[in-house]
């Protein structure tokens, strides 16, 4: 593992706002490589119909960065980097939340109808997930 990995904060997670345009008839928010983001997006996925009381995640990445949009409605997400833990609460369509790699996620609270929408620097690659607690910790130390 990198020394980069190995140093990645809940600190380094932060809440960034989108910009907006609005008119009489809404608001549309844009996305655009490298200008809103930190990373190139090779991956757009949404998490959606999530049963009341049910929690995602519970794993970290090795390399992937992500960026996390309540796209409808509101749900939780507690970020650990094994020494702090932070809460933040999305609820906003243009707001969202840069998660770096080497960090547990566990996205909770979801709202009825809520979607989490998700743009990731890297195609889906199982190889890059980190799903036991023990094997994060191990890798933090
Ligand atoms: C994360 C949170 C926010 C794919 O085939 N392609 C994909 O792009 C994704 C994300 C998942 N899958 C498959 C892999 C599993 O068989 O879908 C199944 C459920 O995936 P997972 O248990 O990883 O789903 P979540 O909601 O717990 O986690 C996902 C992302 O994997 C994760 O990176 O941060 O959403």
């Amino acid at each position: 593992m990198s020394f980069e990995l190995n140093k990645k904060s809940v600190f380094d997670c932060t809440v960034f706002e989108l910009p907006k345009i609005s008119n009489r008839a809404g608001n549309i928010t844009a996305i655009n490589n490298t200008s809103e983001l930190p990373f190139n997006v090779e991956r757009v996925y949404y998490l959606y119909d999530v049963p009341s009381g049910v929690n995602r995640g519970g794993h970290a990445h090795h390399a992937l960065y992500q960026y996390l949009i309540a796209a409808s409605g509101s749900f939780d997400i507690i970020l650990d980097d094994g020494i702090n833990k932070k809460i933040v609460s999305l609820n906003r369509p243009n707001y969202g939340l840069l998660i770096t790699p080497g960090i547990w996620r566990e996205i909770i609270n979801f709202s009825s109808g809520s979607i989490c929408l998700v743009l990731a620097s890297e195609q889906y690659n199982e190889d890059d997930y980190i799903r036991t607690y023990d094997c994060f910790k191990k890798m933090k130390s």
